[in-house]
C-alpha cells in the first residue's frame, strides 16, 4: 500500500507527541513537528519525489536523519522509532494532546492518576466530575475539556482538500484504468474547491458497471466496504476518508455530474427554476414530460434552463443563479492569469532555498516576478532580518536581477504587527522596500475592539502594501482571531491597500466570503504562495481555487498585473 504525505506527517506528529509525553528534548520534538508540517503541506508525493531521485534534504527542516525515516516509511510502511515509542506508551494517549488546554504534563497526570487513555475516557471522566479533583485541574478546566472534546468531534469529520487530493489522484487513476471506463471526475465539495471536504464523491461513466465496482471495492487502500450495489458504492479508506462512487452511462453523465457536484443548495434552486419552466431535473437528465431534453454534458443542463455554464466554485446558491440569468456571472480568475507572487521566504529567514533557487522556480512556474518577503527580526522569530541584513539581501537581489531576462525579484519583508498596531521595523527601513507585508504573528487573543484597532492601525501605515493572512486562522488548528473583518476589508479598500489571500493549504486566508467582501469593497487581493521552499510555489493553485469561490475576476487580483502596471500601483521606481 503506497505511503502518502499525510501518512508521513501523521507518523512524525505521533513521534513528536509521544516524545513530548516522555518529556524528551524540546528541539528534537520541534524537529519532528516541523517535518510533519513540511509533508502535510507538500504538493508532491514524497514517494514520487524519491522514485524520481529527488533529494529530500532540500525540503524545509529535513536533514539526513528525517529523510532516512521518510525513505523507511515509503519503503516499508513502518518507522522504527515510532514502533519503539508505541511499545513504551499507550498510543491513544497522544490524542489527548490535541484537546486544547491539555499539554503533556496534564496528559501524563490524567493517564497516571485516572487511567485516562482515550478521548472517550476523558469525556466520561469529565462528565462524572472526576477531573476537577486532580491536582492542577479545577472545575473550570474540567468544563472546558468537555467543551473541547465536543468541538473536536465536530471538527475532525472534515479533512483538508489538499490532503484529500493526495488520495483522490491515485484512486481516480485506478478507476480510469478499468477497461470500458469513459470519464472519471471527483465531484462534490472537492470539485467546488472547498477548503475541507467531508467525503469524496467519485463519478464514473462506463460500459461495464460491474468491473468498475469490483475495482473500487478491491482498491488496495480500502479499510472497509460500507456498501456496494450495481451502480453505487461507498468505501472507507485506511486514512479514514470515505469515498462515494456512482457509475452512470455516458448519456446521463452531465446530469449526474451536476447533481453530485452540488452544492445541495444550488441543486435545489436549479431544480426549482426548472419546475417553473415545466422541466424536471434529476441525476439522469432534464425532462419535459416524458422526453429527455438534456443531460449528456453539464453545460446542456444549464442551457436547457436558458443559463450559461456556472463554474463549480460558484455553486453555493449565493446569487450565482440570479447573476447567470442576468448575464452577469463573473469571469473567474485562473491560475494562468497570475503574473507574479508577492510573498516568499528564503533561507535568509525561515525558508529553505536561496534567492536564486526561488527565482528559477518561480520562473519555471510561468511567473515574471517574485517578491522576497523574509520575516523581520523580532521576538520569537528565528533568523528574522534586521535593517543591515535586509540591506545586504537587497544588494544580492540587485545583483541577481542583473543576470535575469524576463524575470524580476522584488525586495520585500514580512513585518510583524506589534500588539498595538505598530510595525517591528522603522519607517526608514520599510521605505526602501518594494513590498511590505504586515502580518500578525503574536497576541492572537486580544479582545475584538483592540484586535480590530490594531489591524486598522497597521493598514494606515504609509509603507504597508499588503495585510498578510488577514484572519490568522489555521484550518482545523486555530480559529481566526476575533476581529471585525468587514471593517478591516473596507479600510483596505479606502486606503488603497491590498489584502493577501495566503495560499498555504492550512491557511487559505482570506476565506471565500472575505474575498467576496474585498471584491465589493474595492480592495484588490493578492494571491500569494507564502512559499518557504521552491515546492510551495505550487500552493498558488489552491489560492486560485479559493479566489474563484470568492467570485474574484482577473481584475480583482493584484498579481495578475504585469510588472510595469504593478510597479505603478505600488509606487515603485523601476
Ligand atoms: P461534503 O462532503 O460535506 O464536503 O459536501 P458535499 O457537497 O460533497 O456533500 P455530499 O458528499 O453529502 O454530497 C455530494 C453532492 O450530492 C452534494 O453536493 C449535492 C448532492 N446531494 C447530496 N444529497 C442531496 C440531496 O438531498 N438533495 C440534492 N438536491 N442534492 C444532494
Ligand atoms: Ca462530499
Ligand atoms: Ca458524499
Ligand atoms: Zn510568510
Amino acid at each position: 500500500m503506497p505511503v502518502h504525505n499525510a501518512d508521513i506527517a501523521a507518523a512524525f506528529e505521533n513521534i513528536a507527541d509521544l516524545l513530548e509525553i516522555q518529556g524528551a528534548n524540546p528541539f528534537r520534538i520541534r524537529a519532528y513537528r516541523n517535518a510533519a508540517r513540511t509533508f502535510s503541506e507538500l504538493s508532491h508525493e514524497a514517494r514520487e519525489l524519491l522514485a524520481a531521485g529527488a533529494d529530500l534534504t532540500r525540503l524545509p527542516g529535513i536533514g539526513d536523519d528525517l529523510a532516512g525515516k521518510v525513505r523507511e516509511l515509503v519503503d516499508t510502511g513502518h518507522c522504527g522509532v515510532l514502533d519503539r515509542l508505541r511499545k513504551e506508551l499507550p498510543p491513544a494517549v497522544t490524542e489527548l494532546l490535541r484537546i486544547p488546554g491539555l499539554g503533556p504534563k496534564r496528559v501524563k497526570t490524567l493517564w497516571h492518576d485516572l487511567g485516562v487513555q482515550t478521548v472517550e475516557q476523558l469525556a466520561h471522566a469529565a462528565a462524572a466530575g472526576r477531573i476537577r479533583l486532580l491536582h492542577g485541574f479545577g472545575e473550570k478546566t474540567e468544563r472546558s475539556i468537555l467543551e473541547a472534546v465536543r468541538a473536536q468531534a465536530d471538527q475532525q469529520r472534515r479533512i483538508l482538500r489538499s490532503v484529500a487530493a493526495q488520495y483522490a489522484g491515485s484512486l481516480q487513476a485506478a478507476l480510469a484504468a478499468v477497461p470500458g471506463v469513459q470519464q472519471v471526475t471527483m465531484a462534490g465539495s472537492f470539485r467546488r474547491c472547498c477548503e475541507t471536504v467531508g467525503d469524496l464523491d467519485l463519478l464514473v461513466s462506463a460500459s461495464d458497471t460491474a468491473a468498475v465496482m469490483r475495482r473500487f471495492t478491491t482498491y488496495d487502500e480500502v479499510a472497509d466496504v460500507l456498501s456496494a450495489g450495481d451502480t453505487r458504492g461507498s468505501i472507507l479508506l485506511k486514512s479514514g476518508l470515505q469515498v462515494d462512487l456512482r457509475v452512470v452511462t455516458a448519456e446521463s453523465y452531465g446530469a449526474a455530474l451536476h447533481y453530485f457536484t452540488g452544492s445541495k443548495a444550488h441543486n435545489i434552486a436549479i431544480r426549482r427554476l426548472g419546475q417553473k419552466q415545466g422541466l424536471k431535473i434529476n441525476e439522469y437528465g432534464v425532462f419535459r414530460g416524458r422526453s429527455r431534453i438534456a443531460g449528456t454534458t453539464e453545460a446542456s443542463v444549464y442551457e436547457a434552463l436558458g443559463l450559461p455554464y456556472i463554474p463549480p466554485e460558484l455553486r453555493e446558491n449565493r446569487g450565482e443563479i440570479e447573476q447567470a440569468q442576468s448575464g452577469h456571472l463573473p469571469q473567474l480568475v485562473a491560475r494562468a492569469d497570475l503574473r507574479g507572487d508577492l510573498h516568499a521566504h528564503t533561507r535568509d529567514s525561515d525558508g529553505r532555498d536561496t534567492l536564486e533557487a526561488m527565482a528559477k522556480a518561480a520562473q519555471a512556474q510561468g511567473l515574471s516576478y517574485l517578491a522576497i518577503t523574509d520575516h523581520s527580526a523580532h521576538l520569537g522569530v528565528t533568523h528574522g532580518l534586521d535593517a543591515a541584513r535586509l540591506r545586504s539581501q537587497g544588494e544580492a537581489i540587485d545583483r541577481l536581477n542583473g543576470t535575469f531576462s524576463g524575470f524580476t525579484l522584488l525586495k520585500g519583508v514580512e513585518v510583524d504587527i506589534l500588539e498595538d498596531g505598530r510595525l517591528a521595523l522603522s519607517d526608514t527601513v520599510l521605505s526602501r522596500l518594494d513590498v511590505v507585508i504586515a502580518s500578525v504573528h503574536s497576541h492572537f487573543d486580544l479582545p475584538r475592539t483592540r484586535q480590530t484597532e490594531r489591524l486598522l492601525r497597521a493598514l494606515d501605515h504609509p509603507h504597508v502594501t499588503l495585510l498578510g493572512h488577514p484572519s490568522g486562522r489555521l484550518l482545523g488548528k486555530r480559529a481566526p482571531y476575533d476581529v471585525d473583518m468587514e471593517r478591516v476589508i473596507r479600510k483596505a479598500g479606502e486606503r488603497g491597500c491590498f489584502l493577501e489571500l495566503n495560499s498555504q493549504p492550512l491557511r487559505l486566508d482570506l476565506n471565500d466570503l472575505h474575498c467576496r467582501m474585498a471584491r465589493d469593497a474595492g480592495a484588490l487581493v493578492s494571491i500569494n504562495s507564502d512559499a518557504h521552499s521552491t515546492f510551495d510555489l505550487a500552493n498558488l493553485e489552491s489560492g486560485v481555487g479559493q479566489a474563484r469561490r470568492g467570485w474574484l475576476e482577473k481584475r480583482h487580483v493584484l498579481n495578475t498585473r504585469p510588472l510595469g502596471a504593478l510597479r505603478d500601483m505600488l509606487g515603485i521606481n523601476p
